[in-house]
């Protein structure tokens, strides 16, 4: 029986878009008489809170951009005075610098109540031991699981990341029962799980609650067969809250996105315009209940599609796609756009290699170079120099019929890259430096 964590998760569409009008127009209404970067916003394009009635007034309203919450660094796009706030975090700034974001008492609790509607929709209940692995700090991957495992009354044990030796003892002490880390870690984990020579038998996890970076269905498989898990999808961004704005359920074909708080809109990322309901585009979302830093209209930059197609679980919740990349991720070689998910899914697919893998890219005389190096299996002898050459050629193959580009491949021995406790840094490119 699935078991849903708050009622709205199986709300009548009527009732979720009267719930999303009326807090639309009241989010308008609160960031235009709170944050002056808004009001000027609006009163140059002419909008009155008065003229947000409904939901679909939305498209009526301008984007935002990383680029505003950097030009108001640190606090400039708040709406409350400092005394209402109780937390801040700050988003990772691998991409310039970074972006503080701020929340109110009533923001955490409902930040809560999202990431516990994921863990139940991966089947925890109070007699759940949470193992929290992604960081605790000012990421908000830590503190936002830790708070939806105790909004679900699970027991959380706050690891937090690093010290995989340990996270291991703790999966066999403590009697962890559902994971939630990034998943490049959790293949880690499960991989010196293996090394470590534990049976799987021998630790009690039964499922995972990764996100933070995009991941593959053949990630998933793999960790899943490491761990003996099941294991689920979770999205979100700090600007927007952090972890739990969409979840994945037992159906595992997309995530529900908590349209309760976070209204999703996919739009064409060249002309801002908005898509159809399957279209693939940038998503964009406004927090309809956010107190403290009420985004408008928010361009992840992330790259899904939407679909409000009848869902085996019973959650009337729109689903999206697991985000592909990102249009600042793409890489454009030789003309041709590549994600390192595609080439991830490709290496994967193959089977023939370790899952680590780092793609270089360079420009050589004005051309563009991609070079993929993967990780050998551990059983792999590097000296079979063959074996090395005709496993190259089979992947180079791969991926020029499959993303339509020449890379030269490394095979490297195992252990060759760096493993990360995070996200996953997959991308070298020369060009820009
Ligand atoms: O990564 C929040 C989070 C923590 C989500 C833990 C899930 C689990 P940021 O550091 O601000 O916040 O990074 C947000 O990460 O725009 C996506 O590009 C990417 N991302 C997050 N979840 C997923 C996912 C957190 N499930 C950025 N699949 C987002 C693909 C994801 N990409």
């Amino acid at each position: 029986m699935e078991r849903y964590w708050n009622p709205v998760e199986t709300a009548p569409l009527h009732e979720l878009r009267a719930l999303q009008s009326l807090r639309l127009s009241q989010t308008v209404r609160h960031v235009y008489e709170h944050v002056p970067f808004y009001r000027k916003k609006f009163d140059e394009m002419g909008i009155k809170p008065e003229d947000i009635q409904s939901i679909d007034d939305i498209s009526k309203l301008p984007f935002t951009y990383k680029q505003d919450l950097r030009d108001n660094y640190p606090y400039g796009l708040f709406a409350v005075p400092v005394e209402d706030l109780v937390r801040i975090h700050a988003s990772s700034g691998t991409t310039g610098k970074q972006t503080v974001v701020g929340y109110t008492q009533n923001d955490i609790d409902i930040w809560g109540n999202c990431c516990g509607r994921a863990l139940t929709a991966a089947g925890g209940d109070a007699s759940d031991f949470v193992h929290v692995s992604y960081g605790y700090g000012l990421f908000t991957g830590g503190l936002g699981l830790h708070a939806g495992a105790e909004e679900i009354h699970a027991t959380v044990i706050p690891v937090s990341s690093g010290n995989t030796k340990r996270q291991i003892q703790i999966f066999k002490d403590f009697g962890s029962t559902i994971l939630c880390c990034t998943p490049s870690y959790a293949l880690f984990l499960g991989e010196s799980l293996r090394e470590m020579g534990i049976d799987k038998s021998e630790i009690s996890l039964k499922a995972g609650v990764f996100g933070a970076e995009p991941w593959s269905e053949e990630m998933r498989h793999k960790i899943e067969e490491l761990l003996g898990i099941k294991a689920y999808d979770i999205y979100g961004l700090s600007e927007v809250m952090g972890p739990g704005v969409a979840f994945e359920c037992s159906e595992q074909t997309g995530m529900h996105v908590n349209e309760d708080h976070f209204y999703p809109e996919i739009i064409d990322p060249d002309t801002g315009e908005v898509l159809p309901e399957g279209e693939v585009g940038e998503l964009v979302f406004t927090c309809i209940t956010k107190e403290a830093l009420p985004l408008i209209r928010y361009r992840t930059r992330d790259i899904a599609s939407l679909s409000r197609e009848k869902c085996s679980c019973g959650r009337t919740l729109i689903k999206m796609k697991k985000p592909s990349g990102r249009t600042d991720d793409m890489l454009i070689i030789r003309g041709v756009n590549v994600f390192p998910s595609q080439v991830e899914a490709v290496l994967l697919e193959l089977g023939d290699t370790a899952p680590h893998y780092m793609l270089i890219v360079d420009r050589v005389d004005n051309l563009d170079t991609l070079e993929i190096q993967v990780e050998m299996k551990e059983d792999m002898e590097f000296d079979a120099v063959r074996l090395v050459e005709e496993t190259e050629a089979k992947i180079k193959a791969a991926v020029a019929s499959t993303l339509g580009i020449s890379a030269k491949v490394t095979l490297l021995p195992p252990k060759s890259l760096a493993r990360s406790e995070g996200k996953a840094v997959h991308v070298i490119d020369k060009r820009k430096i």
